[in-house]
């Protein structure tokens, strides 16, 4: 049933003053609504859910759907009163709070008939508010402030790397004019190199191929002096029997030549004639032969055994003497290989003339010295070699601009926001540490994290792109293709920019495994502040009466 009360549908309740600005309208029902109470008319439910006389509002009754019709009681679950908060910003509180022995109106308002005793606060709270809100503004106006200059720097820098990727360009046309002109001077200088050096080989290698010859020669008639040697009878083939009778092939030094040590020379045969013992069986019997036959010292000028040792001997190789192997080489002591006393003159000349282990090293280290070229054919070869150093350098040249060149095209390319506010960014990082890790963001670049204890960072993605909302796209940038997540997808970086007078991150997180949250303020994207109104509460005021 309806109570009618005495509530005043307009009451004064902060005994303001009427002005002609001010709106009379029944209590909580918000400046912006105050048309659709008229008192001299019956009431639309603002929902459109029903009539009634004006009397009925705010009578305590609730009469529509959605409480319109009881803006200043708690009678509808579902409406809302508006705090007019004079000094400070009107707010809207649901109905259900109207009342309730709590104040939530700074004025006081909401509470106009229960025993809370609030105080209205309004004054001194929207004289707080104002001056932060005041503060704030300056604040804004400061990185607005900044990033005009970043504006400024922005466009300077991209016409400073204009007129460096022109002067690049002009440098690497005159670079590869320079180095076609080396080119051409080191094919003419390459031309005769060509011809001498080719000549100069084909003399070299009739030279080799007639000191091969002469080698072969001269390996030929080594072969056959100890084949004379060894051959005891002179019949032109070598024995079993022959060689027992050379301490020399004593392989395992027992004291004899075995017929198997003997054979083991002979390949297994029982002789050996002197055509194959120069084709293989030299090559078989020279190690052992050669250094009996060096170390042989005849009896007027030998000296105690003491301190007389062998000196290291090298095998040929491939050459394996039979027995056993341990004691293989231990009949190389000359000590223990008396030579025939008929041999010893023969030997002692040996000894002195040509048996030289060395001689082959020296021979090659003879070589090495030569100067490597004929005097004529050097000096072209030396012209052609500075030709090709002064075409290298040339060619460096070119592909160091092309490389400087490719990079400034490439920071040209990216996108720096509409008025290039965000260019100066470039080439700066910016770090922010947390419990466990420093993270670093290097604007379109990379963005990086490493552990605070420990070595190595981890990419957490490559510069990819603005990623802001379509009306909006400068706030955010987007960091992609970073170290791949165990067992998941490539890390990213999702950088969140906001206005702020310092270029700064904020806060790092993972809100999602290897998707990181980067905040980061930055003058780039401060707008001009709103003109400040300051004075708002005082504008929406009204009186009740
Ligand atoms: C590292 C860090 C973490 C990440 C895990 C995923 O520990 O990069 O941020 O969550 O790897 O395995």
């Amino acid at each position: 049933m309806r109570l009618l009360l005495s509530f005043c549908l307009f009451c004064a309740t902060h005994g303001g003053v009427v002005k002609a600005a001010e709106v009379l309208r029944p209590r909580g029902v918000p400046l912006s609504k105050a048309s659709f109470y008229d008192p001299t008319r019956d009431f639309h439910c603002l929902d459109g859910s029903g009539t009634i006389p004006f009397a009925y509002v705010n009578d305590d009754y609730c009469d529509c759907q959605d409480g319109s019709d009881e803006p200043g009681t708690s009678a509808c679950p579902n409406g809302f009163f508006s705090c007019p908060n004079p000094g400070h910003i009107p707010l809207n509180i649901p109905s259900s709070r109207v009342n309730d022995g709590i104040c939530d109106c700074c004025d006081a308002s909401d509470e106009y008939a229960s025993a809370a005793n609030c105080v209205d606060t309004c004054r001194e709270l929207g004289r707080a508010a104002r001056e932060e809100a005041a503060k704030q503004r300056q604040e804004k106006m400061k990185g607005y402030e900044l990033r005009k200059s970043m504006i400024e720097e922005g466009r300077k820098r991209k016409k400073e790397a204009e007129v460096k990727i022109e002067e690049l360009k002009k440098k690497r046309e005159e670079a590869e004019k320079v180095r076609s002109e080396k080119e051409e001077i080191k094919k003419i200088a390459e031309e005769p190199e060509k011809e001498a050096l080719e000549h100069y080989n084909a003399i070299e290698a009739e030279r080799k191929a007639q000191r091969e010859a002469e080698q072969k020669a001269k390996d030929e008639a080594e072969a056959r002096e100890a084949f004379a040697h060894l051959d005891n009878d002179g019949d032109g083939v070598l024995t079993v029997t022959e060689l027992q009778s050379r301490q020399t092939f004593d392989t395992n030094r027992d004291g004899e030549v075995s017929e198997e040590e003997a054979k083991f020379y002979l390949k297994q045969e029982e002789s050996m004639d002197l055509d194959t013992f120069i084709s293989t069986g030299w090559q078989m019997m020279r190690p052992v032969y050669k250094y009996d036959r060096r170390m042989f010292i005849p009896p007027t000028q030998a000296i105690p055994s003491e301190g007389l040792e062998p000196p290291p001997m090298q095998l040929e190789e491939d050459t394996e003497v039979p027995g056993d192997e341990d004691t293989e080489l231990e009949h190389l002591d000359p000590e223990l290989d008396p030579e025939d006393e008929d041999d010893e003159e023969e030997e002692e000349e040996g000894a002195e003339e040509d048996f030289d282990l060395n001689e082959d090293a020296e021979d090659t280290q003879n070589e090495e010295e030569e100067p490597k070229y004929d005097e004529e054919t050097q000096k072209l070869v030396d012209v052609a070699n500075a030709a090709r150093a002064e075409y290298d350098e040339a060619d460096r040249e070119v592909r160091d601009l092309v490389r400087e060149l490719r990079s400034l095209e490439e920071t040209q390319e990216k996108e720096y926001g509409p008025e290039e506010e965000f260019r100066v960014l470039e080439g700066n990082c910016y770090e922010y540490t947390d419990r466990e890790y420093i993270y670093r963001l290097c604007p379109f670049d990379k963005a990086i994290q490493k552990p605070k204890a420990g070595h190595g960072e981890t990419r957490l993605g490559q510069w990819g792109e603005w990623s802001g909302p379509e009306t909006d796209r400068y706030s955010r940038m987007m960091y992609n293709n970073g170290q791949a997540c165990w067992n998941g997808p490539t890390r990213s970086a999702d950088v969140r920019l906001t206005c702020g007078t310092e270029t700064k991150l904020m806060s790092v997180t993972e809100p999602n495994r290897c998707e990181y949250l980067f905040i980061m303020t930055t003058p780039a994207v401060c707008s001009k502040p709103e003109d400040a109104s300051g004075d708002e509460g005082f504008e929406h005021s009204h009186i009740e009466l």
